[in-house]
């Protein structure tokens, strides 16, 4: 079983694209185990995006993660880092095919609508920037015998 940060980014939560997100997840069947809408400072923001720093978007990145409001999510569910992954759609908006979120509802590489955490490394760490284990919970799920 394993964990996931998911994050409706500013575009996302601006274009009300937070419920079709969170219906996508719900409706694979994985379980939401934390959520949060917030601002992100850019302290968080740099860390989050670490692996980026010195790239030549980097500053406009962490500039647009912290722009507005985001729904950070803690998804839970067997291979959740990588199916959310194919379920999210490729980075460039050139590339993500129709059926993922970013092919369905996202036109620039730079405005793609969600984050998903591509490891699991960065899922802890992710998670552990946005997230205290007392925020998480774990339940049962009336129908996990069937996923
Ligand atoms: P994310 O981290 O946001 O889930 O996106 P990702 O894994 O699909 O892509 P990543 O390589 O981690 O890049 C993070 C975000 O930076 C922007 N980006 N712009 N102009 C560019 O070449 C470029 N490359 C990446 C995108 O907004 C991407 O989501
Ligand atoms: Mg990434």
């Amino acid at each position: 079983m394993e964990r996931t940060f998911l994050m409706v980014k500013p575009d996302g939560v601006q274009r009300g694209l937070i419920g079709e997100v969170v219906k996508r997840f719900e409706q694979k069947g994985f379980q939401l185990v934390g959520a949060k809408f917030m601002v992100i400072t850019k302290e968080k923001a740099e860390f989050h995006y670490e692996e980026h720093q010195g790239k030549p978007f980097f500053n406009s990145l962490v500039e647009f993660i912290t722009s507005g409001p985001v729904f950070g999510m803690v998804w839970e569910g067997d291979n959740v880092i990588a199916l959310s992954r194919t379920m999210i759609g490729k980075t460039n908006s050139l590339d993500a095919q129709p059926g993922t979120i970013r092919g369905d509802y996202a036109v620039h590489t730079n405005l793609n609508i969600i984050h998903g955490s591509d490891a699991p490394e960065s899922a802890e760490r992710e998670i552990g920037n946005f997230f205290g284990p007392d925020e998480l919970f774990s339940y049962d799920k009336a129908n996990a015998q069937w996923i």
